[in-house]
């Protein structure tokens, strides 16, 4: 009597009140780090309010997709391990599970993740050619990750490893010439770089971890792996963008050249 399409249906509509949530949590915090910029910045100077309330948006519209059950689609899974056919799986035929893959979460880090990382990189005097390459190795990252969780088979951790390696590259211009250069314009930009990398960085150290367990290696359900990246996409956007604004609160962005 379960229409497979339905069974599906079941797996998101509990998570499906949180994706709600979320969606405000994110649309509101959109709107509030805008009026902040407004109250506390003279016109020029709120670029970097208006990056982070851009990124919200646009997580606030993936999470407004999710929250309707749309951008995710079935692909079939052919190691399953630790699992069985329970709730983890829509069973489509005989003995062909299906996971819902959320894509739509990567059209959100694809546009969302170079904002995070300009939001950085945009106070640190780096040159063009350095951002450039943050935002090119963030969107292999990204790219890679969504096409190893499409692929069924065992090749998903060969684009797994690539993504990894990208992660490698940004962490090491962030942490090795981003800091260099931020500490030539002065002890408080640095003071304040340090702080947003720190958080950046073991934020962003979480997501493959999660992929490992969710969209990887089956270990856990879409639905827990709809909340784990949910805390995490709280924590690296509004969380880490208002450490960072406030961070920069004090600071001369003539500095910057702005
Ligand atoms: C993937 C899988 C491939 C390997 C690596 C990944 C890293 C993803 C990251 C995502 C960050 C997203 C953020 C979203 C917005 O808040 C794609 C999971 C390394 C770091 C910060």
């Amino acid at each position: 009597n379960v229409n497979p399409r339905v069974a599906e249906i079941d797996i998101t509509t509990h998570a499906s009140d949180f994706l709600w949530a979320w969606f405000c949590v994110l649309s509101l915090s959109a709107i509030g780090i805008l009026a902040w910029g407004h109250m506390s910045r003279p016109i020029g100077e709120r670029a970097f309010h208006e990056l982070a309330a851009a990124l919200c948006f646009t997580a606030s519209i993936a999470y407004f997709a999710m929250a309707s059950d749309l951008g995710a689609t079935a692909v079939p899974v052919e190691f399953i391990r630790g699992g069985s056919l329970g709730e983890n799986w829509v069973k489509l035929g005989v003995n062909d599970p299906t996971r819902s893959i959320w894509y739509a979460r990567y059209i959100d880090w694809t546009i969302t993740t170079p904002m995070l990382l300009l939001e950085l990189a945009l106070c640190t005097g780096l040159p063009l050619s350095q951002i450039f390459g943050l935002i090119f190795f963030d969107l292999v990252m990204i790219e890679t990750g969504l096409v190893g969780a499409l692929v069924p088979s065992r090749y998903k951790w060969g684009f797994y490893a690539f993504g990894c390696a990208a992660l490698f590259y940004i962490w090491w211009i962030l942490l090795v010439p981003g800091r260099k250069s931020a500490m030539n314009l002065g002890s408080d930009f640095h003071k304040s770089y340090i702080t947003s990398t720190a958080v950046l960085s073991v934020l962003w150290l979480v997501y493959p971890i999660i992929w490992g367990l969710a969209e990887g290696g089956n270990l856990i359900t879409p639905t827990s792996e709809m909340i784990a990246y949910g805390v995490l996409d709280l924590l690296a956007k509004p969380v880490f963008s208002i450490v960072h604004l406030m961070g920069l609160s004090k600071l001369d962005y003539a500095r910057l050249g702005m």
